[in-house]
């Protein structure tokens, strides 16, 4: 359970950071670790391990052993399942009460924006109350999978928050 995926996306020093992907099962997030074999230039010289959780129930309750020196949780969210975004908002604070992950930056993928009527930005940021968050950094990225659309900005956030501090 639970796949190493590590990118090697260049090394700067001993910059090293850890990032956990997490989401509800189809929400994209293989799709999206796929894609970011393209972003070793925009990102090279940082370095993300990248772990994929996995999002089916059963492997939820076990998404805890991974949050140990987590930097970044990357949240995937399939913006057409209006269903089941109740679901990953309860997921969601579930993490960010988590002491584990105190100090983790939280980027949200709104995937599936190609999907005509799919949820916009607003929407899913209303719906989860992103603005209530005040203990986490947080930024919330409307993006395709498919094509890549979107990932470059949201992992510039994250870059950002890297020199931030
Ligand atoms: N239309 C559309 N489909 C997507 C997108 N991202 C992923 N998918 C599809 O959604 C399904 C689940 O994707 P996957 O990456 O396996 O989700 P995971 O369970 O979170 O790893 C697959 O059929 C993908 O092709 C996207 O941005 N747009
Ligand atoms: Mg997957």
């Amino acid at each position: 359970m639970g796949q190493l995926i590590a990118k090697l996306m260049g090394i700067f020093g001993n910059q090293e950071h850890k990032v956990i992907i997490v989401g509800l099962d189809n929400a994209g997030k293989t799709t999206i670790l796929y894609q970011f074999n393209v972003e070793e230039i925009i990102l090279r010289k940082t370095h993300f391990l990248m772990w994929d959780i996995g999002g089916q129930e059963a492997l939820r309750s076990t998404w805890n052993k991974y949050y140990s020196k987590t930097e970044f949780i990357i949240l995937v969210i399939d913006s057409t399942d209006r269903d089941r975004l109740l679901t990953t908002r309860e997921e969601l604070y579930k993490m960010l009460a988590h002491e584990a992950l105190r100090d983790a930056s939280v980027l949200i993928f709104a995937n599936k924006q190609d999907v005509k009527d799919s949820m916009t930005t607003v929407e899913i940021s209303q719906f989860l109350t992103l603005s209530a968050i005040k203990d986490h950094p947080w930024h919330i990225q409307g993006c395709c999978a498919l094509t890549g659309e979107g990932l470059p900005a949201g992992l510039q956030w994250m870059l950002s928050q890297t020199t931030a501090n």
